[in-house]
C-alpha cells in the first residue's frame, strides 16, 4: 500500500487580472515550494476555491499542474461534489492525468446517512485505479466521522488514507496508532507539532504555499529531537496563522504570496477584497516572522 509522508502544499488558484486560472503564477508557486523542499501538492481542495471553479476549471487546473510538476512531486486531487456521478468525473479525468492519488470531502448540502457516505467513497474507490483519500473536514462539510466510522472507511484496502482537518488530537492519535499502514495527514497547520508528536508524518495546509521550509525544518526538528526549536518554528507559524485566520487564510495566504513575489489574484466574490488595515497586519506579521 502506498504510503505518503512529508508536506504536501494545498496549492491556491492563482487567477490573472481577467480572473482566469493563470499559469505562469502557478509555476512560480510549484517551484517556490519545490524549491522549499515540498513532498507535493493537494489540489482544489478548500484552499484552491475548488467550489468557485467550474467542473472545466477543476480539470484545468489539474491538467496544468501534472505538466509543471511532471515527476519531481506527487499530486493528490479533490474530486468532492455534490453527487457521486461527478466526482466520479473528475476522479477518472485525474486518473488519465497519472495523479498519485485521488482525495473527496463527503459530498455536502444535502444530509446523508452514514451507509450513504460510505458507499460514496467505495463506490469512488471502485470507479479508479489511483488509491483513494478520506478528506474529514466537519467544520466545512458538517459531516462527523466517529472512529466507527473511520474504520468502516478505512478496512477498503484503496482507501489508503485520510486527511484529518481538524483539532481533535484524541482521533488523530486513535487513527495514526490504529491504521499504521495508512497514509494520514494533518490538515491544520496550527497543529502540526502537536500531530507529529502523536505519531503524524504528513501534512496538508494552505499556509504551505507561504512557508513551507518552516514545516521541513519543523519535520527535521522534531526527527532531531530537538523539541524547543521545533515549538519556535510552530510559534512563528502560529503568529501568521492567527492573523490569516482574522483576516480570512486564503485571501491573506495570496496577499503574502504577493509580497513574495507571486501575484495570484484576490479570491474569487463572494469573498471581499481586504482592506488596507488588514494588508498592512498581513505584511507586519510577515516580515516579523521571517517571511
Ligand atoms: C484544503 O482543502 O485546502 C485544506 O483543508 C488545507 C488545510 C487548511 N484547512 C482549511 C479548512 O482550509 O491549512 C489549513 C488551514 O487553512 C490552516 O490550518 C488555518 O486554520
Amino acid at each position: 500500500m502506498k504510503k505518503f509522508n512529508g508536506i504536501f502544499t494545498a496549492l491556491v488558484t492563482p487567477y490573472d487580472n481577467k480572473g482566469n486560472i493563470s499559469y505562469s503564477s502557478l509555476e512560480k508557486l510549484i517551484q517556490k515550494n519545490l524549491d522549499e523542499g515540498v513532498e507535493g501538492f493537494y489540489l482544489t481542495g478548500s484552499t484552491g476555491e475548488s467550489y468557485m471553479l467550474s467542473m472545466a476549471e477543476r480539470e484545468y487546473l489539474v491538467e496544468a499542474v501534472m505538466e509543471i510538476v511532471g515527476k519531481r512531486a506527487e499530486v493528490i486531487v479533490n474530486v468532492g461534489m455534490f453527487s457521486t456521478k461527478h466526482s466520479i468525473e473528475l476522479a477518472k479525468h485525474a486518473e488519465e492525468l497519472n495523479v498519485s492519488a485521488i482525495s473527496s470531502v463527503p459530498p455536502f448540502y444535502f444530509s446523508f446517512n452514514m451507509d450513504e457516505y460510505v458507499q460514496f467513497y467505495n463506490d469512488l474507490a471502485d470507479a479508479v485505479s489511483v488509491p483513494v483519500i478520506v478528506y474529514n473536514i466537519p467544520a466545512m462539510s458538517a459531516v462527523k466521522f466517529s472512529m466507527d466510522d473511520l474504520t468502516r472507511l478505512l478496512s477498503n484496502e484503496k482507501i489508503i488514507g485520510l486527511k484529518h482537518t481538524s483539532y481533535d488530537l484524541f482521533q488523530l492519535q486513535q487513527l495514526v496508532e490504529q491504521f499504521p499502514e495508512k497514509s494520514i495527514f494533518i490538515g491544520h497547520d496550527e497543529i502540526y507539532l502537536s500531530a507529529l508528536s502523536v505519531g503524524v508524518s504528513a501534512g496538508i495546509g494552505s499556509t504551505y504555499n507561504i512557508m513551507a521550509g518552516k514545516f521541513v525544518q519543523l519535520n527535521q526538528l522534531f526527527a532531531a529531537g530537538k523539541l524547543q526549536e521545533a515549538l519556535k518554528i510552530q510559534n512563528e507559524v502560529n503568529n501568521v496563522v492567527s492573523v490569516l485566520c482574522e483576516v480570512g487564510v486564503f485571501k491573506g495566504v495570496k496577499e503574502i504570496l504577493k509580497l513574495q513575489g507571486i501575484d495570484c489574484g484576490e479570491c474569487r466574490k463572494p469573498f471581499l477584497p481586504l482592506t488596507d488595515e488588514e494588508k498592512a497586519k498581513l505584511k507586519k506579521v510577515a516580515i516579523e516572522n521571517g517571511l
